[in-house]
């Protein structure tokens, strides 16, 4: 009896393999394998390739095609039991887009299990790259698709985001504006994940409810594709998209090639792939209103799941829907280790002398604050870098440590209530995660508790324990426990008196933010 469940995830540098044994509650292995290091003849660096136009990063698709044989044969050989695999389920970088003619689908059906799968897709392509999410060379279409809506509060309420240069359907938009035929002659449209699901399927799968979410194409009260976004965007896309689907409905058995070349189960079953922090938030246990995340890392995101969409949408968030069918929102701060990094070099600290500026100042920094934006910020919108002090000497090494951690925790906390987001409890990962001081401070902005989590690939993970759920009986809380439990040390609980400064304080920070940015 099969008794494994496969994730993948395909991001942007590598293809990482999880397997997780249902029975035992264990994660049983784990490989990843490097574009750049192991398919070097596609000359990509970081997972792209070298950049030819301004704002313009595209991937050869053909790569991940290649990946997903060298993934299983790497598998093969360290004798991973692909044979008693019960469900393979999937996860990819979010917002890129792959371009397929009609000979997709006749080669995907026929592909001869001596032959790998690259060669044999070669001509399925009416588009030699795809365009991936660092892609931000849309700006032109951005803004005419936001006005083709009726403005960017509208776009937001539909879609989910306001239009968003890496996000897909612009880049579909600019694709078909610049290359008309090479649109003619695409048949479907597929966003990674989709692209990476029909390879195992053996025909092509639709684009699944939470990656469409990162089109501004799909609607996300009715999750049908909102036809207009579609018309602003390409002639007769529709019939390129086809319907997004279910990312908990079992598509069959994965296809022959797989079970005869790699000694799959013919009886393995498939699920759509999904976006990659859709996927992310299940790999971190984060299945309940009010459970968040906060990764501190170069940036610092936050996301987290939530039932009902908010009456006013946040013009800074991205809402998509999650795997388990609510709703997640992500934020992303550009000014994360770099701002942290920035204030420890100005003072020459090592971290351990930064840990210890925090602990020597109090809670609200006796009235100093700091809006940190040492570079340029996504949220808020700052398009003219600068670190804005309020009673604040820039020369006052503890106060400054302390401004730098209360600043960036304030406007995660500010930001993300905006968007619906209100934590009952958080989920810290990332480098600066280890630190106890900015825990403490997290917990004590936040008011609820904060847990650190260590996370090995916790995209994959999450496709994991998708494709458990969709086949076992089992609840999403009873699903997750075994796999996301976070280290018990480590708890941070908030502290009443400083939850209160911070709740005051916010309304400062809020009014600061406010007229920084209306200056
Ligand atoms: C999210 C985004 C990235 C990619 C990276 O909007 O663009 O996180 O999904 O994998």
């Amino acid at each position: 009896m099969s008794r494994y469940y496969l994730g993948l995830d395909c991001s942007t540098q590598s293809l990482s393999a999880v397997l997780i044994d249902a029975e035992s509650a264990a994660l049983v292995y784990q490989r990843s394998l490097n574009y750049a290091d192991v398919l070097t003849h596609y000359g990509v660096i970081d997972g792209y390739l070298p950049i030819t136009a301004a704002g313009q990063v595209h991937a050869p698709p053909l790569m991940w095609v290649e990946a997903l044989d060298a993934l299983l044969l790497a598998m093969q050989e360290d004798a991973c039991p692909l044979q008693e695999i019960r469900c393979i389920a999937g996860a990819a970088q979010q917002h890129g887009t792959v371009y397929l003619k009609q000979q997709f689908t006749q080669s995907l059906a026929k592909c001869d299990p001596r032959k790998p799968l690259h060669e044999q897709l070669q001509q399925s392509f009416s588009r030699l790259t795809a365009p991936i999410w660092m892609d931000n060379s849309t700006t032109e279409q951005c803004t005419a698709f936001t006005a083709d809506l009726g403005g960017a509060e509208q776009v937001n309420k539909i879609t989910g985001s306001v239009a968003v240069e890496r996000f897909s359907g612009v880049q579909i938009k600019k694709f078909a504006e610049s290359e008309p035929q090479a649109y003619t002659d695409t048949t479907d449209i597929m966003l990674v994940s989709a692209f990476m699901a029909s390879l195992l399927a053996g025909h092509p799968v639709t684009i699944d409810y939470t990656d469409a979410s990162g089109m501004n194409l799909l609607d996300l009260h009715s999750k049908k594709w909102h036809q207009p976004a579609l018309d602003s965007c390409a002639p007769d896309l529709q019939k390129r998209l086809q319907p997004p689907v279910n990312p908990l409905l079992l598509l069959g058995t994965v296809a022959p090639y797989f079970t005869q070349r790699y000694g799959l189960n013919s009886n393995c079953k498939l699920l759509p792939w999904c976006g990659d922090n859709p996927s992310s938030l299940i790999g971190l246990g984060l299945v309940q209103p009010g459970m968040s995340a906060i990764s501190l890392g170069t940036s610092d995101t936050c996301f987290g799941l939530f039932q009902e969409l908010p009456q006013r949408m946040s013009p800074w968030a991205h809402t998509f829907i999650a795997p388990t069918l609510d709703y997640m929102s992500l934020l992303c701060f550009k000014n994360g280790s770099l701002a942290r990094e920035c204030v420890r070099q100005q003072f020459q600290l090592s971290w351990q002398a930064f840990s210890e500026c925090l602990s020597a100042t109090p809670p609200g920094n006796n009235g100093a604050m700091m809006l940190p934006w040492f570079d340029t910020e996504i949220v808020p919108k700052v398009i003219k870098q600068g670190v804005q002090r309020y009673a604040l000497d820039a020369d006052d090494c503890s106060a400054n440590c302390r401004a730098v951690i209360e600043g960036q925790m304030l406007s995660m906390s500010l930001h993300a209530e905006q968007a619906g987001l209100t934590p009952t409890s958080i989920r810290a990962t990332g480098g600066a995660s280890q630190n106890q001081e900015i825990l403490q401070i997290m917990a004590d902005v936040f008011a609820c508790p904060v847990d650190v989590i260590q996370t090995t690939n916790s995209v994959a993970l999450g496709a994991a324990l998708r494709a458990q759920f969709a086949l076992e009986y089992r609840s999403w809380d009873e699903t997750v426990a075994m796999f996301t439990a976070p280290q018990p040390v480590t708890q941070r609980q908030p502290e009443k008196t400083a939850v209160n400064v911070y709740r005051e304080m916010k309304q400062l920070f809020s009014q600061r933010v406010a007229d920084a940015l209306n200056n």
